[in-house]
């Protein structure tokens, strides 16, 4: 190595101990003088000799220029997400569940702060960080690794020995000072300033241009693994967590480990009282069963993993006033109530409009226009009208409310078709279809979403002016559009909005946003069956289910043409989504959308249908409880999967049957509720026996 290679070395690693000693330890160890002495110097050295520049060189935590778009990324091993508890009784469910589950003594739980920011995944591979990832759906993400290397507590290597793969799972967040400085010079600028620390670390992720982020106080705390390779992780959670510090990645300092019920109460409670001088803000504390392989043992369910629960702190509640309630009109039609407020800051976030959820709620409530009300934000759900301070209620001369109860309006105000309320629902629906424009605009909005047809360039201001103007009715007008449509469609909306863009002033049309947007259209035409029929806004089809049928179906007419008994038999589709799903297809006009999207050049793979799920018990979600006397639970389970079932952890509508043993608790109480079929051990034990010798 020349003397110069070998500088440039010693100085990336002065470098990259001072950053950790500074980001990770809160202990810096050099002057700012001096590291900013060695920076310069290594640049220098870099400049004259780029061959000397190495992918876990400081100077390139910048690098690159803005891109276009995200990449997708296949997460090798899913992101799991988190249940929730609200309240001890849950939290007590949930050590009981693990109890039951393992079947031993008190098992250990690491307990950790929930960081408020972004999940993110580092890829490390040979010790040098290679990927960088936001969670997306749990199964592809997107690529923001360009803006994770700017972030200085995620080192660029690995410390000690590195193992071939090594994926981290943590949250990516905007410490509160750095927020609060931020937004003091955003606001210095004339700049608009960040809603909150979670806002601020979400939106500077999603920056395009490394540059812009580089700029934003981030910062990373590692919780967990995903894949790894070449390397002995620890048997407990808390172990692991160590020997990731011990590789140089940073750790939030609050975690350790807590005992029992009582001991992870007492851990809610410290770090609750502890919330507010926290350097970053937290909405509650993680538990995990501490020991891996009984991790392994329990599994998760759905998209969350069932040894672990996230236990959230209150909502932040403020009062304000309601100043009218008007309703919304969403993409199936549903009438939502909105609350119009007297804007107010909850948990550092102005809040103008709250949801009143639907008129049952609001009879509840007793909400009234003029009332002083108490507004709710938990995380990032929307704000809603939590209660009505009853006191403050403005009186007219006589005592009685001056003003009165609100009704749900009996003609939609979007397109003036009737609203119905539907026996035992408490939504009241607007019944024009997509002859209301507003329902027709959630239905285009949703349609293009990132996770449907993933159309670039389509927001919601542009659909609404699509409609408003009629230059679009159906889905399928979107792949019609020219660009003198789009251009024309522009100067009706300026002129609307009384705006002359600079532009206009100049003589000149600008056209690029209408070229990127058809470019985003175009590119949409090549898609996957499961997000057309995610797109097509089916009611109760979520992204799940449309994945579900495209996998059982194969292709879109095996679908359409699909009787009700068919679609039943698809894992996870009962009698409400099946005729849903028929009902949609038996609609004329939806035939024809389909149809014009395909004459359009609409297009998606199809294969052969693919039922894996095969067996008597095909289709059917079985939930186990108490305890059995011929095997353990986990055995019970594997063997009813192997017939076809889906096992799940808890009795809901969707449960097919109820396997009960001995000292069955609450859940044989709700089975016997919903009516659920339920089996003792020994009908268990009948049926397993006639089905193994029929397939034996
Ligand atoms: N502290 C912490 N936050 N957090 C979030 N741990 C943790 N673990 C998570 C998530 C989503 O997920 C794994 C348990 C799967």
């Amino acid at each position: 190595m020349s003397s110069r290679a070998l500088r440039a070395d010693e100085l990336r690693k002065l470098i990259a101990a001072a950053d950790h000693a500074y980001y990770q330890l809160d202990a810096p160890t050099v002057p700012d003088a001096e590291y900013d002495r060695w920076m310069l110097e290594l640049r220098a050295l870099e400049a004259a000799e780029p061959e000397l520049i190495t992918a876990d060189s400081p100077t390139q935590r910048v690098a690159g220029r803005a891109s276009s778009t995200f990449l997708e990324v296949q997460h090798a091993v899913p992101m799991l997400s988190l249940n929730n508890a609200f309240s001890e009784a849950e939290v007590a469910d949930f050590v009981r569940r693990i109890a039951e589950g393992i079947g031993g003594a008190e098992p250990d739980f690491s307990v950790e702060p929930k960081i408020d920011g972004l999940a993110i995944t580092l890829r490390y591979e040979d010790g040098l960080l290679v990927q960088g990832a936001t969670r997306g759906d749990g199964a592809t993400g997107e690529d923001v690794i360009a803006n994770l290397r700017t972030i200085r507590s995620i080192p660029l290597r690995l410390t000690g020995q590195a193992p071939e793969v090594l994926e981290v799972r943590g949250e990516v967040y905007m410490p509160k000072a750095g927020f609060e400085r931020y937004n003091a010079e955003a606001l210095a600028r004339g700049e608009k300033p960040l809603a909150n620390p979670r806002n601020g670390a979400a939106g500077s992720l999603r920056q395009l241009d490394p540059r812009i982020t580089a700029k934003r106080p981030l910062a990373f705390f590692a919780y967990g693994v995903g894949e790894v390779r070449g390397l002995d992780l620890a048997e407990t959670h808390s172990a692991m967590l160590r020997q990731m510090r011990d590789l140089g990645l940073p750790l939030a300092p609050e975690a350790t480990v807590a005992q029992g019920i009582s001991g992870l109460m007492a851990y809610y409670a410290r770090i609750g009282a502890e919330r507010d001088t926290l350097p970053y803000d937290i909405d509650g504390v993680v538990y995990k069963l501490d020991q891996r392989s009984l991790q392994e043992r329990l599994g998760f369910l759905s998209r969350a993993p069932r040894w672990a629960i996230a236990h959230k702190f209150p909502a932040q509640e403020e009062l304000t006033t309601l100043e009218a309630i008007d309703v919304q009109v969403g993409r199936t039609g549903a009438i939502t109530p909105v609350a119009r407020l007297k804007p107010v800051r909850v948990g550092g976030v102005v809040v103008t409009n709250a949801t009143l959820h639907n008129i049952d709620q609001i009879a509840r409530l007793d909400v009234r226009v003029g009332d002083t009300v108490v507004v709710r934000r938990a995380g990032d759900v929307i704000p809603e009208v939590a209660r009505v301070v009853l006191e403050r209620r403005p009186l007219a001369v006589d005592g009685s409310p001056l003003n009165a109860s609100f009704a749900i309006p009996t003609i939609c105000p979007e397109c003036g078709s009737a609203i119905e309320r539907v026996e035992g629902e408490a939504v009241s629906r607007c019944t024009g279809g997509l002859f209301c424009p507003a329902q027709r605009k959630q239905a285009l909005i949703h349609f293009a979403s990132r996770r449907a047809m993933d159309i670039e360039g389509l927001g919601e201001r542009l659909v609404e002016d699509l409609v408003d103007f009629g230059y679009v009715e159906t889905v399928a007008d979107l792949y019609r559009l020219r660009l003198d449509d789009l251009v024309a469609m522009k100067r009706r909306a300026d002129e609307r909005d009384g705006v002359t863009p600079e532009t206009v002033k100049q003589g000149k049309i600008a056209t690029r946003w209408a070229e990127n947007l058809l470019g985003g259209i175009d590119q949409s035409r090549s898609t996957t069956l499961e997000r057309v029929l995610f797109a097509l806004g089916i009611r109760d089809v979520g992204e799940a289910t449309a994945k579900q049928l495209a996998r059982w179906f194969g292709g879109l007419d095996a679908l359409m043409s699909a009787s009700i008994e068919e679609l039943l038999a698809v894992p996870d589709v009962g009698p409400v989504v099946s005729s849903r799903i028929a009902g949609f297809f038996a609609e004329l006009h939806n035939r024809e959308v389909i149809a014009a999207l395909r004459a359009a050049g609409v297009q998606w793979p199809e294969g052969m249908p693919q039922r894996t799920v095969e067996g008597p018990l095909a289709g059917k979600t079985v939930v186990l409880t108490g305890s059995l006397a011929a095997f353990s639970r986990d055995e019970a389970g594997a063997r009813l999967e192997a017939l076809g079932a889906k096992v799940a952890g808890s009795v809901s509508k969707k449960t097919s049957l109820l396997v009960a043993g001995e000292a069955a608790g609450s859940k044989l109480d709700k089975a016997r509720e919903l009516g659920i079929d339920v089996w003792d051990e020994a009908a268990l034990l009948a049926f397993l026996a006639t089905h193994s010798e029929s397939s034996a």
